[in-house]
């Protein structure tokens, strides 16, 4: 009875640090997808960024083609950069090349996830599923840790509030 005691002990143990695990990195195929954040949604806010880092280990590109999310009637892969002095952001239509020993970071200002038409508000401490479309590594389930409101990179408390080109206010 001891050692059963003990064995599903282990087990628990080793369940609760795969879960742990998981929450931080997530591995598929030749990809690791890594910080998975977006930020709480201000008074009914109908659209948000997620931001994440992809990482390819293999030896050959993979490609993000898409980006499915429970909460979002529409969710798309978007870039956002200057021309001629003002932000705009495109739809990467074509997806976006994850190149083999690369690390694509997805953060304010550049590429992100975007949710759009909420069916709810994002929440600080919220984990926010999503599912990533890749060419060879298939369908990726990860979760967006909630940030503050203002916060520009995870682990952000937002209380900072620095003036950083995002979603807010801006024209699709
Ligand atoms: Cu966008």
């Amino acid at each position: 009875m001891k050692n059963i005691g003990r064995t599903l002990l282990t087990i628990s143990l080793l369940l609760t640090g795969c879960a742990v695990a998981q929450a931080d990195d997530v591995k598929a195929g030749d990809l690791v997808i890594s910080q998975a954040w977006s930020r709480a949604t201000p008074g009914g806010a109908k659209v948000a960024g997620g931001y994440l880092t992809i990482e390819n280990k293999g030896t050959v590109a993979d490609k993000l083609v898409g980006v499915y999310a429970d909460i979002a009637g529409k969710a798309e892969v978007h870039e956002m950069a200057t021309d001629n002095g003002v932000m705009k952001m495109r739809l990467l239509d074509k997806g976006l090349v994850i190149d083999p020993g690369k690390t694509v970071k997805f953060a304010p200002g550049g590429y992100h996830l975007m949710l759009q038409e909420l069916k709810g508000p994002f929440k600080q401490g919220d984990k926010v599923p999503v599912t990533l479309q890749f060419e060879k590594a298939g369908k990726v389930a990860v979760s967006l840790d909630v940030q503050g409101v203002g916060a520009q990179a995870p682990g952000d408390s937002g209380h900072m509030m620095k003036k950083m080109p995002d979603h807010s206010g801006m024209k699709m």
